[in-house]
């Protein structure tokens, strides 16, 4: 895909803009800003410059340096400079920048005066009217920023699920606590697994509903109420996020938590089929000519329109209604089909517990297996082991496994793929392992092309069973590496490798679409929760949230089966 215009003359500002509250020279600062208004203003294409090899340091304002940056973000897509400056400062101040009414100068004099280094620093400075007395600043500007960041809490921020669930549980209870409250459910992208939340959708069923408003709007952890109804509420929670309550009577019960529970697309196309049968379905109820006919559970509203209960991570309209309507829903994986987990670490390298506390933990939790898949040494940050530490790792599992009645320590290792793709042990010590878990920890910049064959020349040692977290992505922190994730699905079934769901919550990696792509190849997947302390393990359920959104059975998955069954397809 070419680059436009407006994309290079934008990266060019934003370099501008952090240069600038670097104290960069001012010089180099305008350069960067004259630059993105030439090219913004440019009548032809610069990628098709670059293209056609025409020289672009031709261009008004343009020298060899910046002709050089150009050819960079068209040919790699990729901006070293910008990388280089939003790596020297503090990630937050690169997100204040972009809150309008600020800009770099304003951020660099907060930043100096007042100490504010992130969204919360400035949100408070402004309640506290700190800002409008600063030089640049007005109480009518502190106001707007204000409202700014009002508006950037309702409408963008979103939370990993494992901080959603903090407070949607917190919530839950709370209204279990308030006298004459029945169900209590927290629906929305919650219920549905999201691998991230916008806000919480609680729904209630109660009689008098007035007294149970008043409760929700009374929770400990409320910031502010941003709405009060007499059967719904919505409040703001001081770490920002955002629940909305609805109280409903048990005849809607049904109809509503199928409503709020989503998705909008899911839901409009189930409103549609009904449509197609003459009937009404709402938030409070499905009706005919106006005459209530059900709403109490949601399977009456499937069975109104010909489905059966179609389970809530599977409710996104990627094609289960026409599965339902054919009677192909999958039976989807639960966290009780869950026999061990594969990726786990120790205090050996980066883990919080030892290995005996970690096996005691997997054991409370019901399980038959645990793998230890501490890193290699390349990892050196998270004290990797070498061959020589690995090897007395080995053998104290083999003495713990002798004492081990029922339940087995599996040997593994979460081995470093080098740069070139070779793998960061040598094969004598790997074929000492139950089977090797593969990782790319560095060298995220290369192009897809490269990074994929890096992947597939990893994935071409017999040893590499498992590729984890395939796409490398932090949740809202950074995207994946460059990938063609296609190719490194083809690449894995072709060779026999297992691709991980990475449980961990800022993971989530392989998504819900490409565990669906990966079941219809016939790719198993092992779903680990790189737990780096006992608790760690507890992430097992997002991993199955995921894998269920994935439409995942339990034959899709490795870590359903018996050790010795889970042996033999782990078999080189
Ligand atoms: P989120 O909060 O962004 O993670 O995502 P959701 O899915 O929780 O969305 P939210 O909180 O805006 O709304 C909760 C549910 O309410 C949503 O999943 C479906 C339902 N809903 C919201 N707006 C509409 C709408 O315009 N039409 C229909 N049919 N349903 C809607
Ligand atoms: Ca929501
Ligand atoms: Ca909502």
């Amino acid at each position: 895909m070419a680059v436009h215009n407006a994309e290079v003359a934008e990266l060019f500002n934003r370099l501008a803009d952090l240069l600038e509250i670097e104290g960069a020279n001012v010089f180099r600062v305008r350069a960067y800003r004259r630059a993105a208004q030439t090219i913004e203003d440019l009548p032809v294409s610069v990628a098709e410059m670059v293209e056609q090899g025409q020289d672009l340091s031709k261009l008004p304002g343009i020298g060899r340096d910046l002709a050089g940056k150009i050819e960079e973000i068209v040919k790699t897509g990729k901006f070293t400079a910008l990388e280089e400056v939003t790596a020297r400062l503090p990630s937050s101040l690169a997100t204040l920048v972009a809150v309008p009414g600020l800009g770099p100068k304003r951020v660099q004099l907060i930043h100096d005066k007042l100490g504010v280094r992130s969204l919360e620093d400035l949100a408070a400075a402004a309640r506290a009217h700190k800002l409008r007395s600063l030089p640049r600043f007005s109480p009518k500007l502190e106001a707007r920023i204000l409202e700014e960041l009002e508006r950037h809490r309702t409408t963008e921020r979103r939370f990993r699920i494992a901080t959603a669930a903090e407070f949607a549980e917190a919530l839950r209870a709370h209204m279990q606590r308030c006298p004459g409250v029945e169900q209590v459910v927290v629906a929305g992208s919650y219920r549905r697994c999201k691998e991230t939340v916008g806000d919480l959708d609680l729904l209630v069923t109660c009689a008098k509903s007035k007294h149970v408003i008043e409760h929700f709007v009374a929770f400990e952890e409320v910031a502010e109420i941003t709405a009060k109804g007499s059967t719904r509420a919505a409040i703001a929670l001081k770490a920002g996020m955002q629940a909305d309550i609805r109280v409903v009577p048990a005849k809607s019960y049904g109809a509503a938590l199928h409503y709020f529970t989503g998705s909008k697309d899911h839901n409009i196309h189930i409103r549609k089929l009904g449509q197609a049968r003459g009937l009404k379905i709402n938030e409070y109820g499905i009706f005919r000519d106006d005459k209530r006919i059900g709403g109490r559970t949601e399977e009456e509203v499937f069975a109104a329109v010909g489905l059966p209960y179609i389970e809530p991570e599977l409710r996104e309209d990627r094609g289960e209604i026409e599965a339902a309507q054919e009677g192909r829903l999958p039976k989807l994986v639960t966290l009780r089909d869950i026999r061990g987990d594969l990726h786990c670490h120790t205090n050996a390298s980066d883990g919080k517990n030892a290995l005996v506390q970690m096996v005691e933990a997997a054991r409370a939790r019901g399980y038959e297996y645990l793998a230890i898949t501490d890193h290699s040494k390349h990892a050196t940050v998270a004290r990797g082991l070498d061959e020589k530490r690995l090897s007395k790792q080995l053998d104290e599992i083999d003495r713990l496994n002798d004492s081990l009645d029922g339940f087995r320590v599996l040997k593994s290792c979460e081995v470093d793929i080098l740069a070139d793709g070779t793998l960061d042990l040598p094969d004598r010590i790997l074929k000492r392992l139950d089977f090797v878990v593969c990782a790319v920890h560095y060298k995220f910049d290369m192009d897809a092309k490269s990074q994929t064959e890096r992947i597939l020349r990893a994935m071409d040692n017999p040893y590499c069973k498992i590729l984890a977290h395939p796409t490398g992505r932090l949740l809202l922190e950074r995207p994946g590496y460059a990938l063609e994730i296609e190719r490194v699905l083809r690449g894995a079934k072709e060779r026999g490798c297992f691709l991980e769901l990475n449980s961990h919550p800022s993971r989530l990696d392989l998504d819900d679409v490409h565990c669906k792509a990966a079941k219809e190849m016939g790719i198993l997947i092992s779903i680990g929760t790189d737990a780096h302390s006992t608790m760690g393990l507890d992430a097992m359920r997002y991993g199955v949230g995921q894998a269920r959104r994935g439409w995942l059975e339990p034959k899709d998955i490795l870590n359903t089966r018996p050790w010795p069954e889970l042996k033999r397809l782990l078999a080189r």
